[in-house]
C-alpha cells in the first residue's frame, strides 16, 4: 500500500506546531499525527500497537515519565490492551465500555474442600474487572470436619451484637480494578447446611471502609434441614443499596455473614456444595 507522509510546519505561529499525516494530505488541525485508514477509498487498514507477551512487556524499562505507554499483550490465550500507569507504577488493562451486565464478579466452588476448607479460601473465579479477598473465618469461628463445604463452628452465642463482638462471622472483599465503575446487583441463591446444635440465625452485612458495617435485609433463619445439600436461601438483591453502586478502585467492599444461635460450641454451619459450579456467587454491572 502506498503511504503518504506529509509534514507541515506552520512557521507563522509561535511556538511552531508540526503535524504528520499518514494516508492523508490534510491532517486534522487538532492532531499531531492523523492516520487515515485508506488513501484510495478501496483498501483499508488499522493501527498495530506493539505486541508483547507479559514477560516481554516486563522487559520494557518503564519509569514514571512513561505514563500512557501502550502495548497489546498476547500471552497464552489472553488478549488485551494495556497502558502504563506512571502514578501507580503498574500496567493497567483497558476494558471496553459496558462490557458486561450482571456479570459474575466472584464465585466459590466448595466441592473440593475438606475439613471446612481453608481460611482464607481464595475464590474459584475472579472477574478481571476486580480483585477479591477470599472467604475468611472470623477469629471467633473454628475449623470443623465437614467436607464439600466451607464454614465452621463456634456459634454458641445469643445475639447479632454479641456475635460481632466475638468475631463470629465470615468475610470476603472485592475491589474494582482501576478505571472501572462497578455496581453490585445480587448474591445468587445459595445453600446453608447446619448440624443439630449449629447456629439458627444470621445476617449479611457490608462495609465500604472495613470498619462501619450495615445490615443487608433482615435476620435470616438458616433452616432445619441438617443433611446435604442443606437449606436453600433466596438471592440477595444489592441493586437498591446506593453505597454498593458506582464503585471505583478507591473502595474495597467487605461482605460479612454474622452467625449466631448455636446450642453447642461444636455445632456447625456450612456454605454447601449445591451446584456443579460455584456455590456462592456475587454479580454486578461493569462499565
Ligand atoms: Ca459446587
Amino acid at each position: 500500500m502506498k503511504v503518504l507522509i506529509i509534514v507541515s510546519v506552520f512557521l507563522l505561529f509561535k511556538p511552531t506546531f508540526s503535524q504528520v499525516g499518514i494516508n492523508t494530505t490534510t491532517p486534522s488541525p487538532a492532531s499531531v499525527l492523523d492516520i487515515s485508514s485508506s488513501n484510495n477509498g478501496s483498501s483499508y487498514g488499522g493501527v498495530m500497537p506493539p505486541r508483547v507477551t507479559i514477560s516481554q512487556r516486563d522487559l520494557i524499562p518503564v519509569t514514571s515519565s512513561d505514563d500512557g505507554l501502550l502495548v497489546y499483550v498476547m500471552d497464552g490465550t489472553s488478549r488485551f490492551l494495556q497502558i502504563y500507569d506512571g502514578v501507580e507504577g503498574v500496567w493497567q488493562t483497558i476494558y471496553p465500555l459496558n462490557i458486561s451486565l450482571s456479570a459474575q464478579l466472584v464465585g466459590w466452588d466448595v466441592a473440593p474442600l475438606t475439613n471446612s476448607g481453608p481460611s482464607p479460601f481464595e475464590a474459584t473465579f475472579i472477574h478481571p474487572s476486580i480483585t477479591a479477598g477470599g472467604l475468611t473465618r472470623g477469629a471467633g469461628m473454628n475449623n470443623a470436619s465437614g467436607n464439600n463445604a466451607w464454614g465452621g463452628s463456634g456459634f454458641n452465642i445469643a445475639s447479632q451484637s454479641e456475635a460481632i463482638t466475638a468475631n463470629k462471622f465470615a468475610t470476603f472483599t472485592i475491589t474494582p480494578s482501576f478505571g472501572l465503575n462497578i455496581s453490585l446487583t445480587a448474591i445468587e441463591p445459595y445453600y446453608i447446611r447446619r448440624s443439630a446444635t449449629g447456629p439458627i440465625l444470621g445476617i449479611w452485612q457490608y462495609s465500604n471502609n472495613g470498619v462501619d458495617f450495615f445490615d443487608i435485609g433482615s435476620e435470616i433463619s438458616w433452616g432445619d434441614i441438617l443433611g446435604s445439600p442443606g437449606n436453600p436461601h433466596a438471592a440477595i438483591d444489592l441493586s437498591g443499596i446506593s453505597a454498593l453502586q458506582n464503585l471505583t478502585s478507591a473502595t474495597t467492599v467487605t461482605f460479612r455473614i454474622v452467625i449466631w444461635g448455636a446450642t453447642g460450641s461444636t455445632g456447625t454451619w456450612y456454605i454447601e456444595n449445591s451446584a456443579s459450579g460455584n456455590d456462592l456467587i456475587l454479580r454486578g454491572n461493569i462499565k
